[in-house]
């Protein structure tokens, strides 16, 4: 995990969950080379691109990523929220989670974003932002059913437009653009989703970055990318 420079028990951090790929564990995005996302998010803050946040690396090796949400919301976020100081105030009940769900963001690479749209679809009840990069929905086996998926938990979850917000990424020559574009494509037509890169008017957005490949060298500019748009909407 990474706790921002000066991280002060008596302040109160966002918190984005960042999930690695296929192949992958929990210490690929602060030690390889091509990720070293923390020397990333340090300039972030110290340039003010964003707030200093707490970022947390899990793993879905113990289970599956398609359903490691479970595992997430029972053991992961209690055990972080209830040691580092975020806007649960340690409080991991229900209600606390609930009431900071626009201080907690989830996303992931390749299987990681297969994780991130499985949270999406079981999780919106604690999670407001939601960061899919290179990878699609394991939820239909059509691009509508997957779109649908989401769609129908949204409506379940009875949330408004602007209490949901999704970023998601990919390269335009990425291995799994011919899966996540149909499926952006379906959400486009759906009413739940609000298409715009501007959050403060809609809640969904897909950034295609030309010929970039499925990579975490280039993942993480999406990273960068996207981050400074969450956490601004809501209380
Ligand atoms: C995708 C989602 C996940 C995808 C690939 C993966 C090619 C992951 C594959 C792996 O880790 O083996 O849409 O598209």
């Amino acid at each position: 995990m990474y706790l921002p420079y000066g991280y002060d028990e008596n302040k109160k951090y966002n918190i984005f969950y960042l999930m690695h790929g296929g192949s992958e564990n929990e210490n690929t995005l602060f030690g390889q080379n091509d990720t070293m996302m923390q020397n990333m998010f340090d300039h972030m803050i110290m340039n003010g691109e964003m707030e200093p946040m707490i970022v947390v690396t899990p793993t879905f090796n113990k289970t599956e990523a398609g359903k490691f949400y479970s595992e997430f919301r029972q053991s992961v976020v209690p055990f972080v929220e209830g040691k580092y100081s975020t806007y649960a105030n340690k409080d991991t009940s229900a209600e606390s989670l609930k009431a900071s769900r626009m201080h907690r963001a989830y996303g992931g690479f390749s299987m990681g974003s297969v994780s991130t749209w499985a949270v999406l679809e079981n999780c919106l009840d604690i999670v407001g932002y939601f960061m899919p990069l290179s990878g699609d929905h394991w939820g239909g086996s059509s691009a509508y059913d997957k779109a649908k998926s989401i769609a129908n938990a949204i409506d379940r979850s009875g949330l408004q437009k602007n209490e949901y917000f999704i970023f998601a990424a990919t390269g335009s020559d990425d291995i799994a653009y011919p899966n996540v574009n149909p499926q952006i494509d379906e959400m486009k037509k759906m009413s739940q989703f609000v298409y715009t890169s501007d959050f403060s008017k809609g809640n969904f957005y897909f950034m295609v970055a030309q010929g970039k490949t499925h990579w975490w060298g280039y993942v993480r500019h999406y990273v960068y990318d996207a981050l400074p748009y969450f956490f601004h909407e809501g209380q």
